[in-house]
């Protein structure tokens, strides 16, 4: 079922006990996050009503046959998103989160995005699963190029001749083994799992809510809408991440 079928869940009505309980227990916390964490800093998401996906078809840009069929095209559009990220702030979702990283023991964040909000946050202990657009590398000979690239000459290249791309990954690359090790062990031993503006459609991040379920961890969403995981959340807050979030930093803040 596509996320808009589900039925109009329940407005947030705040933290219930039963999570404030598992908070006040919990000593390994990861937050997985996704597009709409980002999304009230003015970053679109990708599936969402005013998605990049309802305009775009991903096949014919986030892939690698794609940009060596037309890098021209793919880094425009990769060039039309660098500018909406370099315009962008943290919101309040990720800035509580870079906090909670300072009220609590341990904080993980593994993210599906690209665009290095939660860096820019303030937070540590980050595994970014889909890369980071602020980063390139030559497909030839992954020397990377992280400064300003040069496109006078149209597509950018590397000394050696090739090509420089996006260090994000496309649809049928293999995410970054250290990332997804690296964030795969922080889920399997977190104490509570928070899933946060995510549709959890694509795998094999989305496969991580299930590693959370079968590690034990207590799963909280954090979401505008129902998902595909809401089924096995333990408990999902529907509301704005940028509005949850912080109340979570508010009652910690009062519990010391
Ligand atoms: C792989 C980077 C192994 C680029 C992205 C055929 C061949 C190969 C693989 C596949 C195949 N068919 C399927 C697959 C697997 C495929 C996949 O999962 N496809 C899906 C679509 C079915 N996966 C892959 O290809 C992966 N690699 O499998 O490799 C392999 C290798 C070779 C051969 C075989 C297998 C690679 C996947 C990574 C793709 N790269 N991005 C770029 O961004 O340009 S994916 C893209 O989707 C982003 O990374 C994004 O993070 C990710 C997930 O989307 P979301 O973050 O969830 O965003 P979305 O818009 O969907 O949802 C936003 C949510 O936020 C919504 O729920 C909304 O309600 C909520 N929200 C909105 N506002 C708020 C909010 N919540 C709270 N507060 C708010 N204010
Ligand atoms: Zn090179």
């Amino acid at each position: 079922m596509s996320s808009r079928e589900f039925n109009n869940p329940p407005a947030w009505g705040g933290l219930d006990e039963t999570f404030l309980e598992k908070l006040s227990e919990a000593k390994r916390i990861v937050f997985f996050t996704g597009a709409g964490i980002s999304a009230e800093s003015g970053i679109p998401t990708f599936r969402g009503k005013d998605g990049i996906w309802n305009k775009l078809r991903p096949e014919e840009l986030a892939n690698f046959n794609a940009f060596m069929r037309n890098p021209q095209m793919v880094w425009e559009w990769y060039n039309h998103r660098k500018k909406i990220v370099h315009d962008a702030k943290p919101n309040a979702g990720h800035l509580a989160i870079a906090e909670m990283q300072d009220l609590l023991e341990d904080v993980t964040v593994v993210t599906q995005n690209i665009d290095n909000l939660h860096r820019r946050a303030g937070s540590k202990n980050i595994y970014e699963l889909h890369g980071n657009i602020e980063r390139n590398y030559c497909i030839n000979c992954n020397t990377f190029y992280n400064e300003e690239l040069d496109f006078s000459g149209g597509v950018p290249k590397c000394k050696c001749g090739g090509l420089i791309r996006p260090d994000v990954v496309w649809f049928g690359e293999f995410l970054p083994e250290d990332q997804f090790m690296g964030g795969e062990e922080a889920v399997r031993n977190c104490d509570i799992f928070f899933v946060v503006g995510t549709s959890a459609v694509v795998y094999p991040a989305a496969g991580l809510v299930y590693t959370a379920k079968k590690s034990g961890a207590f799963i909280v969403e954090v979401n505008i809408e129902e998902t595909e995981v809401s089924a096995i959340c333990d408990t999902s807050f529907f509301g704005e991440s940028g509005k949850i979030l912080p109340a979570i930093v508010d009652h910690l803040k009062k519990r010391e």
